[in-house]
């Protein structure tokens, strides 16, 4: 029922409307109404209320309206469904709760994570009403060994939406950091079940940092947001509207062409350790070693000083 107040006071554009006529055509009483409305604004929606008008939402809330966005998405089945959150443990493990019976393409987005994750069991700060905190669930028919193209294909176009956006020239940091001015921006988790021969489903986590204003003391030097890049807010649904566009035109290219290839031109030409000297991170180990290339399977081709050379295909480096 919230939700359908909030689609009414979105779709009334900024204009009044009446707790009568809601109460009329949700058939619940003006009090049933008037609790709804202090629910949201709870939520934080600002919305104005007068005694002879009725209510009207403020545009300028600063919260993502889902109905907003399913209105304005112009894709064919990414973010279909958007389910949305104003709090959840993490964006990924609710996906994980619902995947079994989630439509392809369903989208998770969170004002705010209480559990945000990272790889390897690292936390990962998701403040409210700050950033992008988002899962996609995917149900594509290829062999397991090919779910981590989702991370490519994920950070391809988080990179080209946040430049085509904001106009920052962010970097990939293979294989899941996006990063402006040699700072992280952007994480992606993507997680998988199945079996060996199956994927049952991929979630792929994406957490865009666009306009946190400060980080904690330990994460300043190695995070930064897009606001703080830019000097200025950044639209948030704008941002999500070409990111899950742009997501589902390089997922359909592979799915379709069954190569990396759109993905692979962008992922080579903003790579940020491309041609560079990096760190490969192995536990305690850090091996120094050159970047010579991204393989046709998004994989990281790098030599070490002894001369060795290996395919990375997933890990930690450090530039
Ligand atoms: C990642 O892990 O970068 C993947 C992050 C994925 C987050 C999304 S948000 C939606 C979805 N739901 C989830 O629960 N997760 C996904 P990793 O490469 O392991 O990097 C984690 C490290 O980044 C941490 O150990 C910190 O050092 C740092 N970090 C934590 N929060 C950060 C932030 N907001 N911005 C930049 N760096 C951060």
């Amino acid at each position: 029922m919230k939700d359908k107040i909030l689609r009414e006071l979105y779709e009334k554009k900024g204009q009044y409307i009446s707790g009568e006529e809601l109460s009329e055509k949700y058939q619940v009483s003006r009090t049933a109404i008037w609790k709804h409305m202090n629910a949201l604004k709870k939520e934080g929606y600002v919305i104005e209320t007068t005694h002879k008008k009725g209510y009207k939402l403020i545009e300028s809330s600063g919260k993502l309206i889902p109905e907003a966005l399913k209105r304005d998405l112009n894709t064919v089945e990414i973010g279909n469904k958007i389910i949305y959150f104003d709090t959840i443990d993490s964006t990924n493990n609710y996906s994980k709760r619902i995947a079994k019976d989630a439509a392809h393409g369903t989208v998770i987005i969170s004002e705010e994570q209480s559990g945000g994750r990272g790889r390897l069991g690292r936390n990962w700060i998701s403040p409210k009403g700050e950033g992008i905190w988002m899962s996609i669930v995917l149900k594509p028919d290829i062999p397991p060994t090919e779910g981590m193209k989702m991370t490519q294909i994920a950070a391809a176009a988080v990179c080209n939406a946040i430049r085509g956006v904001t106009g920052l020239e962010a970097f990939i940091k293979w294989p899941n950091d996006l990063v402006v001015n040699g700072k992280k921006v952007c994480g992606i988790l993507t997680e998988m079940a199945g079996e060996l021969t199956r994927i049952d489903y991929l979630i792929v986590g994406i957490g865009i940092n666009a306009n946190n204003e400060s980080f904690l003391e330990e994460f300043q030097h190695i995070a930064t947001s897009l606001a703080k890049e830019k000097g200025e807010k950044v639209d948030r649904k704008t941002l999500i509207l070409h990111l899950l566009k742009e997501f589902e035109g390089l997922y359909e290219d592979y799915i379709n062409q069954g190569t990396l290839e759109k993905t692979l031109a962008i992922i080579r030409n903003y790579s940020a350790v491309l041609g560079k000297s990096i760190l490969v991170i192995r536990g305690e180990q850090q091996l120094k070693a050159t970047v010579l290339g991204i393989d046709e399977e998004g994989l990281l081709e790098v030599k070490y000083e002894d001369g060795k050379r290996e395919l990375l295909m997933s890990g930690e480096v450090s530039i």
